[in-house]
C-alpha cells in the first residue's frame, strides 16, 4: 500500500484560478477582441508561459531523476523489475477465465504487487535532461468499463507512485457503468487511503468511454492538464516533467508518452514494434481509418537537436495523452455524437492540428499500456446505441475534418455511405468559427508521410446505376459477390444491388467487388479485388460506351435472357449503349 499523504486541495484551486486570472487582460474593446478570436485560430487564449525550455546536459543526472533506485512492492517478488510471471498448469483454466472475462491474464497480475518497479526502458538520454519546476498541475482521469482490479489498480498506484506529490492534483476515475462486483464497495473503500486524492465518479448509464472520457474531462476540477490513461497501465520512471513540460511552455500542445506493451500474460514490459532504429514512430492511419504506427520520418528527425526530444505526430492511439484543460473544453472536447469506442483518437487529433494546436510524442515519457489478449469476449455496446457504432463514429469524423479527402475513405468504406451518421451542424459550425485550416493543408505540412506508406486508394470518376439507353433496364449484381455473374433487371433507382462506380484507376466497382471476366468466358462476373486488380474499363460517355480494355472489346447485354458480357464493338448494336446514371430516388 501506498502511504496517504495531506493535501490541501482547496489551496491547489486557489492557486489554479490565481494563475488564470493572472492571464495577460486583452487590451482590445469586447468588438475588436471577436475579431482578433477569428482572425487567429484558437490563439486568443494562448499565453505562452515565460518558463525556460528544458536543457540536456550529457553527464549531469536530470533535476527529476530519481537519485536512488525506486522501492520495491515486494522485493524479490513475482513480477519485480517487469521480469516474466509465469504459473503451472494447474491454473490454466482459472488463466484463461480471466482472459476470456478481462482480456488479460488476471491470475498472474493479482499476484504482483501493485506497487512492483519496472524495467526503465528509456533512451539513456532521457535521464540528463533538466525541466523548469514550475511545471503546471495535472488530474489524472481513468475512465473503465468492467475492467480487473489489480490492473486498474496498479494504473492507480503507479501514478501516485512515480509522480512528484506536488503536480499531482487528483486522479479521477470515471466507472462507465460497469457491473462487477470488485468495483463497487471495495473500490470506494480502497482509496479511501489516499483521504480524497483519488476520486470515483459514476455513469448511470453505458456512455462508452469517449463520452465518459467528457465527463472526466468536467469531473476534474482541479488540476491544469488533464491526463488521460486507459484502465491498465502504468507509467515509467520520470514519465511526468518531459510528458507536461511542453504544455507548460505552450497551452495549445497536446502531448502523447511512448507507450510500451505490456505482455497480458506475464506482464513484461517491451518497446512496441514498428518505429524506427530507436522504437520512435508517428501515428497514422489507413484510408479505411484503421490506426497505424510509421516510423519517425527524417523531415521530423531534422527539426530536433536531440534525439530524444518531443516530435510531431499527425496523429496519436486515443487512450494516453496531456492536454491543458481549458484548451480541451476550448476545442468542446470530443464530439458529443462519437458513441462507445473507436475514432474519437482522430476527431482529437485533426481538430488539434487543423485549428491551431500540435500533437507532439514525447519519448522520454514513457507509459505502458496491456493489450488485450486473443479470447477476451468484450464489451458489447449498450442497447440505446444502435449498430456499428465505431463505423458512424468514422463518417463523423471524416465528414467534419477531411474535406474532399473523405471520398477515399468512402472508396475503402463504401458500405459506410448508407449509414445514418446524425447531425454534425455544430461540428461544422465549429470549424468554421475557429478558422480551422483545411485536410489539405494538414495532409501537406503535418501527415505528409502518412500517403508514403498507405498509398490513396483511386477515388471514384462516376457512379450511379448503369443502364441501357434509352431502356428501364440496369445491370444488377443481384447481390451476388466473389465470382457470381451480373444480370439485367429493371432499374429500380434505389441504389443497392444496381449501385456501382467507375474510379480512377479503371476500376467498375460495387461495394469491394471489381466487374471483371473469366479468360474462358464472356460473361461479366462480379468478384473481389485489391487496390490493383481488375483495372480494365473505360467509360465514355459520348459514345455511351463501356470498353473493356484487356481486349478492347464492349460492355453488351441480352435483350431477352438479361445477360451481361463482353463482345466485340459494334457502333451499329443499340444494346452496346450504356449511360452511368446518378440520379437515384434516394
Ligand atoms: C485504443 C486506445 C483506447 C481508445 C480506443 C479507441 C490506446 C492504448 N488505447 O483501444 O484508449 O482510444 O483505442 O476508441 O491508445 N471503456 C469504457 N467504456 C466502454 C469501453 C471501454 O470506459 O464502453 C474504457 C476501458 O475500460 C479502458 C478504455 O475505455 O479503460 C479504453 O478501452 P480499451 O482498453 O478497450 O481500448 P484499446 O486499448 O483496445
Ligand atoms: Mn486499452
Amino acid at each position: 500500500q501506498v502511504e496517504g499523504v495531506e493535501v490541501d486541495l482547496e489551496s491547489i484551486r486557489l492557486k489554479n484560478d490565481e494563475k488564470n486570472r493572472a492571464a495577460p487582460p486583452l487590451k482590445a474593446d469586447p468588438v475588436d477582441q471577436r475579431d482578433i478570436m477569428q482572425k487567429q485560430y484558437l490563439t486568443f487564449k494562448v499565453q505562452k508561459h515565460k518558463y525556460p525550455d528544458p536543457v540536456l546536459k550529457p553527464g549531469q543526472l536530470g533535476n527529476f531523476e530519481l537519485k536512488e533506485p525506486e522501492p520495491e512492492g515486494v522485493p524479490g517478488g513475482p513480477g519485480e523489475g517487469a521480469k516474466a510471471y509465469v504459473l503451472g498448469p494447474e491454473y490454466k483454466d482459472a488463466i484463461q477465465a480471466s482472459i476470456k472475462e478481462f482480456g488479460f491474464n488476471m491470475v498472474v497480475s493479482d499476484m504482483i504487487s501493485l506497487d512492483r518497479t519496472i524495467s526503465d526502458l528509456r533512451h539513456d538520454e532521457c535521464k540528463y535532461w533538466h525541466y523548469d519546476e514550475n511545471l503546471l498541475t495535472s488530474s489524472v482521469i481513468i475512465v473503465f468499463h468492467n475492467e480487473g482490479w489489480s490492473t486498474l489498480m496498479r494504473t492507480v498506484h503507479s501514478v501516485i507512485k512515480r509522480t512528484p506529490r506536488r503536480y499531482l492534483a487528483e486522479i479521477v476515475l470515471i466507472d462507465d457503468f460497469s457491473n462487477k462486483a470488485h468495483l463497487k464497495e471495495r473500490l470506494e473503500d480502497y482509496i479511501k487511503q489516499w483521504n480524497g486524492l483519488v476520486k470515483l465518479f459514476r455513469n448511470e448509464r453505458r456512455e462508452g468511454l469517449i463520452q465518459a472520457r467528457s465527463i472526466g474531462a468536467k469531473k476534474a476540477t482541479v488540476g491544469q492538464v488533464l491526463i488521460y490513461l486507459d484502465a491498465h497501465c502504468e507509467v515509467g520512471p520520470n514519465w511526468y516533467a518531459p510528458l507536461i513540460a511542453p504544455i507548460t511552455n505552450d497551452r495549445t500542445v497536446c502531448t502523447v508518452p511512448l507507450i510500451d506493451y505490456i505482455d497480458g500474460n506475464d506482464y513484461t514490459v517491451e518497446p512496441q514494434q514498428g518505429g524506427d532504429e530507436d522504437g520512435f514512430a508517428r501515428g497514422a492511419w489507413d484510408w479505411s481509418m484503421l490506426w497505424k504506427r510509421v516510423p519517425l520520418s527524417s523531415k521530423e528527425k531534422a527539426k530536433r537537436k536531440h534525439k530524444t526530444e518531443a516530435y510531431r505526430s499527425p496523429a496519436m492511439a486515443g487512450g494516453l495523452f496531456a492536454i491543458e484543460r481549458d484548451f480541451f473544453f476550448e476545442l468542446k472536447l470530443y464530439d458529443p455524437g462519437l458513441q462507445i469506442w473507436g475514432g474519437e483518437n482522430f476527431e482529437i487529433s485533426y481538430k488539434i492540428w487543423q485549428c491551431g494546436g500540435q500533437l507532439l510524442f514525447v519519448p522520454c515519457s514513457r507509459v505502458g499500456h496491456i493489450y488485450r489478449l486473443q479470447g477476451w469476449q468484450g464489451n458489447p455496446p449498450p442497447a440505446h446505441v444502435g449498430s456499428s457504432p465505431t463505423l458512424k463514429n468514422y463518417v463523423r469524423v471524416v465528414e467534419v475534418w477531411w474535406d474532399d479527402y473523405k471520398d477515399y475513405f468512402y472508396a475503402s468504406r463504401p458500405e459506410t455511405k448508407a449509414l445514418a451518421y446524425g447531425d454534425i451542424s455544430e461540428l461544422k459550425t465549429f470549424r468554421e468559427e475557429h478558422n480551422c485550416k483545411s485536410f489539405k493543408w494538414f495532409m501537406e505540412e503535418i501527415a505528409y508521410d502518412v500517403p508514403l506508406h498507405y498509398p490513396l486508394p483511386p477515388r471514384n470518376v462516376d457512379w450511379g446505376e448503369v443502364r441501357g439507353f434509352e431502356t428501364n433496364y440496369c445491370i444488377d449484381s443481384m447481390g451476388r459477390t466473389n465470382g457470381g455473374h451480373l444480370e439485367m433487371g429493371p432499374c429500380h433507382r434505389m441504389g443497392g444491388n444496381q449501385l456501382f462506380r467507375l474510379n480512377e484507376a479503371n476500376q467498375l466497382m460495387q461495394y469491394d467487388q471489381c466487374l471483371t471476366r473469366r479468360a474462358d468466358d464472356s460473361k461479366v462476373i462480379i468478384a473481389h479485388c485489391k487496390l490493383d486488380e481488375y483495372k480494365e474499363w473505360k467509360y465514355f460517355k459520348d459514345l455511351h460506351r463501356f470498353t473493356y480494355m484487356p481486349t478492347s472489346q464492349c460492355l453488351d447485354r441480352s435483350e431477352v435472357l438479361h445477360q451481361v458480357f463482353i463482345a466485340d464493338c459494334a457502333t451499329s448494336k443499340s444494346t452496346q449503349k450504356w449511360e452511368m446514371n446518378n440520379i437515384l430516388a434516394v
